[in-house]
């Protein structure tokens, strides 16, 4: 049973690999960004709240994404394993996972952290040029990257959950140094 957390910077390669991997071993990859862009293009109340702090490269207010992600993770197909990337990024989201994992008696989840330098994922989503990926908003979502969830990387290995791997290097290398990591 694989349950894993996707931690690292914008840009960090965090939604490829998540996806990989999902498509490999056959369980849901949940994307708090992507469940996010859908309610966005949808116009949902949720997309036309999260919008605002999107575009300016902020986080969406905890309650809105926490809710998201139980009502998500209470899905039946749930059931074989997850992935979970771009949740949490706070502190306050992880201490929300780790009750909402006890309540629905979902347990050993590990967590992965992609290490890429700032000057590299920066390349990276200027050349993606999503919406948020203008070098202005790139920059403020590094910015709460460090503020916000870099101390995850504590809170998780002080938790002996966490697995360090080079983001920076190919794709393939980068999806071999995880499967390894989690083996
Ligand atoms: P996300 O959608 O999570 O976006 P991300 O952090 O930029 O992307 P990721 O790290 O997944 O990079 P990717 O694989 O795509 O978040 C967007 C916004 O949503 C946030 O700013 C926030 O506002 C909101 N949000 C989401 N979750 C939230 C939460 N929990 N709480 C509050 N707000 C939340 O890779 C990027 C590019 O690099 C791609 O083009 C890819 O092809 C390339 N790449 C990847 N790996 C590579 C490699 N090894 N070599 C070369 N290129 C590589």
């Amino acid at each position: 049973m694989t349950r894993l957390i996707f931690l690292g910077p914008p840009g960090a390669g965090k939604g490829t690999q998540a996806k990989e991997l999902a498509d490999h071993l056959q369980i849901p990859h949940i994307s708090t960004g992507d469940i996010l862009r859908q309610a966005l293009k949808h116009q949902t109340p949720l997309g036309i709240k999260a919008q605002i702090y999107m575009d300016k490269g902020e986080l969406v207010p905890d309650h809105l994404v926490q809710d998201m992600v139980e009502e998500r993770l209470k899905q039946a197909d749930t059931e074989s394993g997850w992935i979970l990337d771009g949740f949490p990024r706070t502190v306050q989201q992880a201490s929300f996972l780790q009750s909402l994992l006890q309540k629905l008696e979902q347990r050993g989840e590990r967590v992965v952290n992609l290490d890429v330098p700032d000057d590299v994922v920066v390349g990276r989503l200027l050349e993606r040029g999503r919406k948020d990926d203008s070098e202005d908003v790139i920059r403020r979502r590094l910015e709460v990257y460090r503020s916000e969830t870099a101390p995850l990387i504590d809170y998780y290995s002080s938790r002996e959950q966490l697995f360090i791997v080079n983001g920076n290097q190919s794709l393939e290398d980068v999806t071999v140094e995880i499967t390894k990591a989690i083996s």
